[in-house]
């Protein structure tokens, strides 16, 4: 049996070659690929050559005509398989899919289809996860990232039932799937949830007599609803159908709508017309009494009710009480009244009031159907009530010119940028600005005037609403609004070694909304602190960040050259009773993407074997361990008492950087920091290939251009401690290069910059 498989490619060299690789492993051998090029050039796809020996491929370009539809029917056209089956360029096959739809095609049925799964990923990291998966022997079937880590970055993400309400979980609805009496032609337009746009050809073997036969085209006019008419059609003309339980389709997400959008994700507000002029064209295709019929007539009821409706309240455009109303409920009059009889309560009414088109009426259901909706949210969760107050209450009221709020991690610590900042201008302008911090630890002591509040507590959704000023290190939440008068001072919190937002491919940590959430949550900042210009290129690209670069250096680092920076030290050793006459070592690694046991309560486990290094280096050292303030481990240190003082907790790590005369490190950007003391650094990098290679990616090359030794082990790290001056004497040139590339900009004088350039003082 030869299976044509019809490519439509618009573009995005990099997912094609994913999808030709997943035909390649297919084990179904009688097969050729038909791709159909969509305003690509010739040349754009010369890489395809390469595929030519091992897959049976032949290229065609649209010629005066664009569209999936188009390029659909022309590879319909240039089809001479006993089968068609349609592929989109951005998926991929998993598991011999088409193999599989053939073998379950006993009765050799007009239309045999299989199953579709969603991905966030690239194809080897999704065989990568399924492959841990089944080793762990997980029975869950979606391969999809874990809720746990959706909240990642102590909840500065979160997770949204939907960025856009045309994206929605497309899956078989299971109940309506246990209804056998359901022929099982329809089954394939059984979709949870609203709308009509999730029913597609994909993973579909078509035979191609029965297309031919019936005359099935694609309808070219359409550009996103196509396949809504041509399933119908499909499926009102055979009985001969056959569902595969194997056979898995993996459809890609696109983790980046903003550069890269599905055509799912397209803004177009021509969507919404195409939508009902689809559901018009195709009811015309199947009688009226069809059950098929009925399946569309639901859709439509439930696109209404849960998407449409909303906006008649929500939304800014008229048009969603005019003309578009005008359409929908023209619409709505075809479906039998038979069925509208049959709903109850709020879609009743809905489906009613708008097939009078009785606009006042409609606005008056909806209305009520979301005060209850939202009453029952807000008796049941307190950050939503406390939202709603933000919104309703909090943000009504007048911008306070002086307020300034304060946030450093999370609020997990007095620390960092935001901290030195403020100390400049309480010190230099007292009296000038009502400080607010967010700290979550009540008793942290902060000097100088200042409010201290607790994160998504009461006061802080106030002082969010009313300050004038923002200066955080981190991304702030992402409902967080931005008001006339606003300045948001985006501090950020370190040179990047790993790959960040936009110039990550796959997101393995958080939520795979992260490139949405950040692009959304950048767009409010005025200002970013570049430490050196590295970070102003990176951070340009990586946020998509066109706003103000303040290139000043980090005021964080202001202290490590501070004149009186030993007599500092001194205090600080005091403080924490660590002795004076031996050498601190600090160890400061960074977290693990895929190390975690709930939202941002990550793992760590300490790869140092501390009772050796004690041994062998306790008479002249100590060592300071500090995780990174993900990590919810607590490292134990019970026995190595006056040789290792776990200082995890302790605020500031620029404090730390100064009483340390060497940095053990990894991953994290602690050492470009670190740098600007001029003294050695060590890299325990024991996960180096699995780091990079498959959690990140690194923005340098850290095999050649880190100043210090990459290291294994503990023993490897003991002898270059003992050796400490030839390591010096090696990484001398590195380290000075290093030096004038990443700390040049630092003077001790940042925090002055920035106060100047952002509070214009
Ligand atoms: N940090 C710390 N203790 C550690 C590790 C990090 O106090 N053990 C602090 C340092 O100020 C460091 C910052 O947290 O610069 C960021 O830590 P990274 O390990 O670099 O990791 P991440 O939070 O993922 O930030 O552009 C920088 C990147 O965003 C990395």
């Amino acid at each position: 049996m030869k299976v044509s498989v019809i490519i439509p490619y618009h573009m995005d060299e990099a997912n094609l070659t994913d999808c030709l690789d997943s035909l390649i492993e297919e084990e179904h051998e009688n097969k050729e690929i038909i791709i159909v090029c969509d305003s690509v050039e010739n040349s754009e796809l010369e890489f395809v050559d390469k595929y030519k020996q091992k897959l049976d491929i032949r290229v065609h370009k649209l010629e005066n005509k664009t569209g999936v539809a188009a390029a659909r029917n022309l590879g319909i056209d240039k089809a001479t398989g006993d089968y068609i089956y349609f592929l989109d360029s951005d998926d991929y096959l998993y598991n011999n899919t088409i193999q599989t739809l053939v073998e379950g095609n006993i009765e050799e049925s007009d239309i045999i289809y299989g199953k579709k799964k969603w991905t966030w990923f690239q194809r080897s990291v999704y065989i990568a996860m399924k492959q841990e998966e089944d080793n762990e022997d997980d029975e869950d079937e979606d391969i999809n990232i874990d809720s746990a880590q959706l909240q990642a970055e102590g909840g500065a993400y979160e997770k949204k039932e939907s960025d856009n309400d045309e994206e929605e979980e497309p899956e078989d609805s299971e109940e309506l799937l246990k209804q056998e009496t359901i022929n099982r032609a329809y089954r394939l337009l059984i979709t949870k949830r609203k709308g009509i746009k999730n029913i597609s050809v994909l993973n579909i073997l078509f035979k191609r007599s029965f297309i031919e036969n019936n005359k099935l085209r694609f309808k070219e006019d359409f550009k996103y609803f196509s396949d809504l008419p041509f399933l119908v059609e499909a499926l009102s003309k055979t009985e001969e159908i056959t569902k595969c339980y194997g056979g898995v389709y993996i459809k890609r997400r696109h983790n980046d709508p903003i550069n890269f959008p599905s055509l799912s994700q397209i803004k177009d507000p021509l969507r919404f017309d195409e939508q009902i002029e689809a559901y018009l064209y195709t009811i015309n295709k199947v009688p009226a009494d069809s059950e098929i019929r009925d399946r569309l007539d639901r859709k439509l009821i439930a696109y209404y009710t849960k998407t449409y409706a909303p906006r008649l309240r929500r939304s800014e455009q008229d048009k969603w009480r005019n003309e578009n109303f005008i359409a929908i409920s023209r619409a709505a009059n075809e479906i039998s009244p038979k069925l509208i009889k049959t709903l109850k309560g709020y879609r009743k009414k809905a489906m009613k009031a708008l097939r009078k088109a009785d606009l006042e009426k409609s606005i008056k259901i909806v209305n009520r159907n979301l005060a209850w909706k939202k009453f029952k949210r807000l008796l049941k969760s307190k950050p939503q009530r406390r939202k709603h107050l933000y919104i309703h209450s909090f943000l009504k009221k007048p911008v306070k010119e002086n307020y300034i709020l304060f946030e450093s991690f999370f609020g997990k610590s007095y620390s960092d940028s935001p901290k030195y900042i403020y100390e400049y201008l309480s010190k230099n302008y007292p009296g000038k600005y009502k400080c607010i911090w967010v700290i979550n630890k009540r008793n942290q002591k902060i000097p100088y005037k200042h409010t201290k509040i607790k994160r998504f507590s009461y006061k802080y959704y106030y002082y969010l609403a009313r300050s004038k000023y923002f200066v955080f290190n981190g991304r702030q939440p992402e409902w967080v609004q931005k008001r006339e008068g606003n300045v948001f001072l985006q501090t950020w919190h370190g040179t990047p070694l790993k790959k960040l937002v936009f110039d990550q491919d796959d997101v393995k940590s958080a939520t795979p909304r992260y490139k949405m959430q950040v692009y959304k949550q950048s767009r409010l900042w005025d200002y970013l602190i570049a430490p050196n210009q590295f970070s102003h290129e990176v951070f340009r690209r990586c946020f998509m960040y066109d706003e103000k670069m303040l290139d000043t250096g980090y005021p964080r680092n202001d202290i490590l050259h501070a004149e009186n920076k030993d007599e500092i030290a001194k205090e600080i050793r005091k403080k924490l009773n660590i002795p004076l006459d031996k050498k601190t070592i600090l160890y400061a690694p960074t977290w693990r993407d895929d190390e975690f046991y709930d939202k941002g309560q990550y793992k760590f486990e300490l790869q140092l074997n501390l009772r050796k290094m004690k041994e062998e280096l306790g008479d002249g050292y100590v060592i300071l361990l500090r995780t990174h303030y993900f990590i919810a481990d607590h490292l134990d240190v019970t026995g190595l008492e006056g040789f290792a003082y776990n200082l995890s907790k302790y605020n500031d790590i620029a404090e730390l950087y100064l009483i340390s005369d060497i940095l053990i490190t990894d991953y994290s950007s602690v050492f470009f920091d670190y740098a600007n003391l001029k003294r050695p650094i060590l890299f325990f990098t024991y996960d180096l290939e699995k780091y990079r290679d498959v959690l990140r990616g690194f923005y340098i090359d850290i095999e050649t251009e880190v100043p210090g030794p990459l290291l294994f082990n503990t023993e490897e790290i003991i002898s270059q401690l003992k050796n400490i001056n030839e390591m010096n004497d090696k990484y001398k040139e590195i380290y000075e290069s290093f030096y004038n590339r990443f700390c040049a900009w630092e003077d001790g004088n940042a925090s002055g910059k920035v106060v100047k350039a952002v509070f214009k003082l």
